[in-house]
Protein backbone atom coordinates (compact mmCIF):
# COMPACT_ATOMS: atom_id res chain seq x y z
CA UNK A 1 0.00 0.00 0.00
CA UNK A 2 1.44 3.46 -0.69
CA UNK A 3 1.01 6.16 1.53
CA UNK A 4 -2.07 8.54 1.24
CA UNK A 5 -1.75 12.63 0.34
CA UNK A 6 -2.27 14.68 3.80
CA UNK A 7 -2.41 11.94 6.36
CA UNK A 8 0.42 13.57 8.08
CA UNK A 9 4.21 12.23 8.54
CA UNK A 10 5.32 8.64 8.42
CA UNK A 11 4.10 7.13 11.79
CA UNK A 12 5.47 4.65 14.23
CA UNK A 13 3.49 3.84 16.89
CA UNK A 14 4.94 1.91 19.25
CA UNK A 15 2.36 -0.25 22.45
CA UNK A 16 5.56 -1.10 24.68
CA UNK A 17 5.64 -1.75 29.02
CA UNK A 18 8.82 0.78 28.94
CA UNK A 19 7.69 3.97 26.67
CA UNK A 20 10.52 5.14 28.45
CA UNK A 21 12.90 3.67 25.84
CA UNK A 22 11.68 5.96 22.90
CA UNK A 23 13.15 7.23 20.94
CA UNK A 24 16.03 6.67 22.61
CA UNK A 25 19.36 6.11 20.61
CA UNK A 26 16.87 7.70 17.60
CA UNK A 27 17.19 10.39 19.43
CA UNK A 28 20.52 11.27 18.95
CA UNK A 29 20.96 10.50 15.02
CA UNK A 30 19.95 11.24 11.78
CA UNK A 31 15.94 9.72 12.54
CA UNK A 32 16.22 12.51 15.92
CA UNK A 33 16.65 14.96 13.71
CA UNK A 34 14.20 14.37 11.22
CA UNK A 35 11.89 14.03 13.84
CA UNK A 36 12.28 17.01 15.32
CA UNK A 37 12.09 18.49 11.90
CA UNK A 38 8.76 16.82 11.57
CA UNK A 39 9.46 14.34 8.85
CA UNK A 40 8.46 11.75 10.53
CA UNK A 41 6.41 11.18 13.98
CA UNK A 42 6.58 8.70 16.85
CA UNK A 43 3.64 7.84 19.15
CA UNK A 44 3.84 5.64 22.24
CA UNK A 45 0.93 3.96 23.93
CA UNK A 46 1.98 2.09 27.66
CA UNK A 47 0.49 -1.19 27.41
CA UNK A 48 -0.20 -0.81 31.11
CA UNK A 49 -2.74 2.00 30.93
CA UNK A 50 -4.88 -0.79 29.17
CA UNK A 51 -5.08 -3.35 32.18
CA UNK A 52 -7.89 -3.26 34.17
CA UNK A 53 -7.92 -4.50 37.35
CA UNK A 54 -6.55 -2.17 40.34
CA UNK A 55 -3.10 -3.79 40.37
CA UNK A 56 -2.84 -2.97 36.47
CA UNK A 57 -1.92 -6.43 35.79
CA UNK A 58 -0.79 -7.02 32.39
CA UNK A 59 0.71 -10.68 32.68
CA UNK A 60 0.25 -14.01 34.10
CA UNK A 61 1.46 -17.13 34.53
CA UNK A 62 1.61 -19.69 31.34
CA UNK A 63 -1.05 -22.50 31.19
CA UNK A 64 0.51 -25.71 31.39
CA UNK A 65 3.35 -24.04 33.50
CA UNK A 66 6.84 -22.51 33.37
CA UNK A 67 9.16 -20.30 34.55
CA UNK A 68 8.41 -17.05 32.99
CA UNK A 69 5.39 -15.25 32.32
CA UNK A 70 3.13 -14.42 29.13
CA UNK A 71 1.37 -11.32 28.58
CA UNK A 72 -2.21 -11.27 28.58
CA UNK A 73 -4.18 -11.06 25.32
CA UNK A 74 -7.15 -9.02 27.00
CA UNK A 75 -4.92 -6.01 27.80
CA UNK A 76 -2.38 -6.57 24.59
CA UNK A 77 -5.32 -6.61 22.32
CA UNK A 78 -6.76 -3.01 23.81
CA UNK A 79 -3.57 -1.60 23.58
CA UNK A 80 -2.88 -2.24 20.21
CA UNK A 81 -6.57 -1.43 19.19
CA UNK A 82 -5.46 2.15 20.56
CA UNK A 83 -2.69 1.91 18.97
CA UNK A 84 -3.76 1.05 15.34
CA UNK A 85 -6.73 3.87 15.34
CA UNK A 86 -3.73 6.37 15.70
CA UNK A 87 -2.47 5.76 11.79
CA UNK A 88 -5.07 4.01 9.61
CA UNK A 89 -3.10 1.49 7.24
CA UNK A 90 -0.18 1.17 9.24
CA UNK A 91 0.51 -2.77 9.23
CA UNK A 92 0.55 -4.48 12.97
CA UNK A 93 3.47 -6.14 13.63
CA UNK A 94 4.66 -8.00 16.77
CA UNK A 95 8.56 -8.34 16.67
CA UNK A 96 9.41 -11.74 17.92
CA UNK A 97 12.63 -14.31 16.97
CA UNK A 98 9.39 -16.74 15.48
CA UNK A 99 8.55 -14.20 13.09
CA UNK A 100 10.13 -14.40 9.47
CA UNK A 101 12.96 -12.45 8.69
CA UNK A 102 13.15 -8.93 8.12
CA UNK A 103 15.46 -7.69 5.01
CA UNK A 104 15.65 -4.25 2.93
CA UNK A 105 12.85 -5.30 0.57
CA UNK A 106 10.14 -5.25 3.18
CA UNK A 107 12.04 -2.19 5.37
CA UNK A 108 11.28 -0.28 1.89
CA UNK A 109 7.61 -1.67 1.53
CA UNK A 110 7.31 -0.39 5.28
CA UNK A 111 9.35 2.81 4.85
CA UNK A 112 6.68 3.67 1.44
CA UNK A 113 3.76 3.05 3.10
CA UNK A 114 1.79 5.20 6.27
CA UNK A 115 4.05 3.55 8.90
CA UNK A 116 4.09 0.82 11.27
CA UNK A 117 2.41 -0.39 14.32
CA UNK A 118 4.51 -2.23 16.57
CA UNK A 119 3.77 -4.46 19.51
CA UNK A 120 6.61 -5.07 21.62
CA UNK A 121 6.83 -8.02 23.64
CA UNK A 122 8.61 -9.13 27.26
CA UNK A 123 8.53 -12.18 29.88
CA UNK A 124 7.86 -15.28 27.26
CA UNK A 125 6.17 -12.61 24.98
CA UNK A 126 2.32 -12.43 24.25
CA UNK A 127 -0.79 -14.76 24.14
CA UNK A 128 -0.91 -16.47 20.86
CA UNK A 129 -4.85 -15.72 20.49
CA UNK A 130 -3.99 -11.68 20.58
CA UNK A 131 -1.47 -12.29 17.65
CA UNK A 132 -4.20 -14.47 15.86
CA UNK A 133 -6.77 -12.08 16.57
CA UNK A 134 -5.13 -9.18 15.81
CA UNK A 135 -3.99 -10.70 12.68
CA UNK A 136 -0.40 -9.85 13.43
CA UNK A 137 2.49 -9.86 11.42
CA UNK A 138 5.28 -11.53 12.89
CA UNK A 139 9.15 -9.75 11.92
CA UNK A 140 12.28 -11.20 13.49
CA UNK A 141 15.86 -9.39 13.75
CA UNK A 142 17.38 -12.82 13.21
CA UNK A 143 17.96 -15.89 14.92
CA UNK A 144 18.63 -14.73 18.55
CA UNK A 145 16.88 -13.74 20.99
CA UNK A 146 16.60 -10.29 23.01
CA UNK A 147 15.10 -9.61 26.71
CA UNK A 148 12.08 -7.20 25.16
CA UNK A 149 11.24 -6.30 21.73
CA UNK A 150 11.79 -2.57 22.53
CA UNK A 151 15.41 -2.76 20.64
CA UNK A 152 13.60 -4.57 17.70
CA UNK A 153 11.60 -1.70 17.28
CA UNK A 154 13.97 0.58 17.59
CA UNK A 155 16.21 -1.41 14.82
CA UNK A 156 13.01 -1.50 12.35
CA UNK A 157 11.94 2.35 12.95
CA UNK A 158 15.62 3.65 12.28
CA UNK A 159 15.96 1.15 9.34
CA UNK A 160 12.38 2.58 7.52
CA UNK A 161 13.16 6.29 8.81
CA UNK A 162 16.74 6.49 7.14
CA UNK A 163 14.57 5.93 3.49
CA UNK A 164 11.99 8.57 4.47
CA UNK A 165 12.04 11.34 1.63
CA UNK A 166 14.70 14.03 3.32
CA UNK A 167 15.84 12.29 6.15
CA UNK A 168 19.11 10.90 4.35
CA UNK A 169 19.54 13.69 1.96
CA UNK A 170 21.62 11.20 -0.41
CA UNK A 171 19.71 9.66 -2.94
CA UNK A 172 22.37 8.39 -4.87
CA UNK A 173 24.36 6.96 -1.37
CA UNK A 174 20.78 5.27 -0.84
CA UNK A 175 20.56 3.84 -4.04
CA UNK A 176 24.36 1.92 -3.90
CA UNK A 177 23.94 0.70 -0.87
CA UNK A 178 24.28 -2.57 0.20
CA UNK A 179 21.23 -4.83 -0.80
CA UNK A 180 19.98 -2.43 -3.23
CA UNK A 181 20.84 -5.19 -5.59
CA UNK A 182 20.99 -8.12 -3.64
CA UNK A 183 24.84 -7.27 -3.02
CA UNK A 184 27.00 -6.46 0.34
CA UNK A 185 29.02 -3.05 -0.11
CA UNK A 186 32.75 -2.80 -1.25
CA UNK A 187 35.49 -1.94 0.89
CA UNK A 188 35.70 1.95 2.15
CA UNK A 189 39.08 3.86 2.64
CA UNK A 190 39.65 7.85 3.56
CA UNK A 191 42.52 9.58 4.80
CA UNK A 192 45.69 8.67 5.69
CA UNK A 193 46.49 7.33 2.11
CA UNK A 194 49.11 5.28 3.91
CA UNK A 195 48.25 4.47 7.20
CA UNK A 196 50.57 2.42 9.55
CA UNK A 197 51.51 1.23 6.49
CA UNK A 198 48.22 -0.13 5.19
CA UNK A 199 47.86 1.45 1.54
CA UNK A 200 44.57 2.41 0.13
CA UNK A 201 44.49 0.82 -3.41
CA UNK A 202 45.71 2.57 -5.97
CA UNK A 203 42.42 2.54 -8.37
CA UNK A 204 40.78 4.57 -5.68
CA UNK A 205 43.61 7.49 -5.98
CA UNK A 206 43.67 7.20 -10.16
CA UNK A 207 41.11 9.69 -10.54
CA UNK A 208 39.76 6.90 -13.21
CA UNK A 209 36.13 6.73 -12.58
CA UNK A 210 35.17 4.24 -14.92
CA UNK A 211 37.71 1.87 -13.15
CA UNK A 212 36.86 2.71 -9.99
CA UNK A 213 33.18 1.28 -10.82
CA UNK A 214 34.47 -1.32 -12.17
CA UNK A 215 37.01 -2.19 -8.68
CA UNK A 216 33.69 -1.55 -6.82
CA UNK A 217 31.52 -3.69 -8.79
CA UNK A 218 34.00 -6.87 -8.77
CA UNK A 219 34.74 -6.14 -4.87
CA UNK A 220 31.14 -6.06 -4.12
CA UNK A 221 30.72 -9.38 -5.69
CA UNK A 222 33.53 -11.48 -4.35
CA UNK A 223 32.63 -10.36 -0.96
CA UNK A 224 29.10 -11.08 -1.56
CA UNK A 225 30.09 -14.72 -3.09
CA UNK A 226 32.44 -15.70 -0.20
CA UNK A 227 30.62 -14.25 3.03
CA UNK A 228 27.01 -14.94 1.56
CA UNK A 229 26.40 -17.79 -0.80
CA UNK A 230 22.57 -17.23 -0.19
CA UNK A 231 22.39 -13.59 -1.08
CA UNK A 232 24.87 -14.03 -3.79
CA UNK A 233 22.44 -17.11 -5.11
CA UNK A 234 19.60 -14.35 -5.22
CA UNK A 235 21.47 -12.00 -6.94
CA UNK A 236 23.06 -14.32 -9.56
CA UNK A 237 19.43 -15.38 -10.47
CA UNK A 238 17.83 -11.69 -11.07
CA UNK A 239 20.94 -10.61 -12.75
CA UNK A 240 20.34 -13.75 -15.04
CA UNK A 241 16.68 -13.21 -15.45
CA UNK A 242 17.43 -9.25 -16.37
CA UNK A 243 20.22 -10.89 -19.45
CA UNK A 244 17.66 -12.31 -20.92
CA UNK A 245 13.96 -11.50 -19.92
CA UNK A 246 11.12 -14.65 -20.25
CA UNK A 247 8.99 -14.56 -23.82
CA UNK A 248 5.75 -14.31 -21.60
C1 LIG B 1 14.43 -11.61 19.74
C2 LIG B 1 13.86 -10.85 18.76
C3 LIG B 1 12.72 -10.08 19.10
C4 LIG B 1 12.83 -10.93 21.28
C5 LIG B 1 14.43 -10.85 17.38
C6 LIG B 1 8.88 -11.45 23.24
C7 LIG B 1 9.48 -11.31 24.60
C8 LIG B 1 9.94 -11.26 22.22
C9 LIG B 1 10.89 -10.86 24.41
C10 LIG B 1 11.07 -10.56 22.96
N1 LIG B 1 13.92 -11.65 20.98
N2 LIG B 1 12.24 -10.13 20.37
N3 LIG B 1 12.09 -9.30 18.22
N4 LIG B 1 15.40 -11.73 17.11
N5 LIG B 1 12.34 -11.03 22.52
O1 LIG B 1 14.00 -10.08 16.54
Amino acid sequence: MTKQPDQGPWTATVATLFPEMFPGPLGHSLAGQALADGLWRLETLDIRDFATDKHRTVDDAPFGGGASMVMKPDVVASAMQAAQAVCSGAPAIYLSPRGRLLDQARVRELAQGPGVTLLCGRYEGVDERAIEALGLEELSLGDFVLSGGEPAALVLIDACVRLLPGVMGNAESLAEESFEDDLLEYPHYTRPQDWDGRTVPDVLVSGHHENVRAWRRAQSEDITRRRRPDLWARHAARAEKAAKPSKV
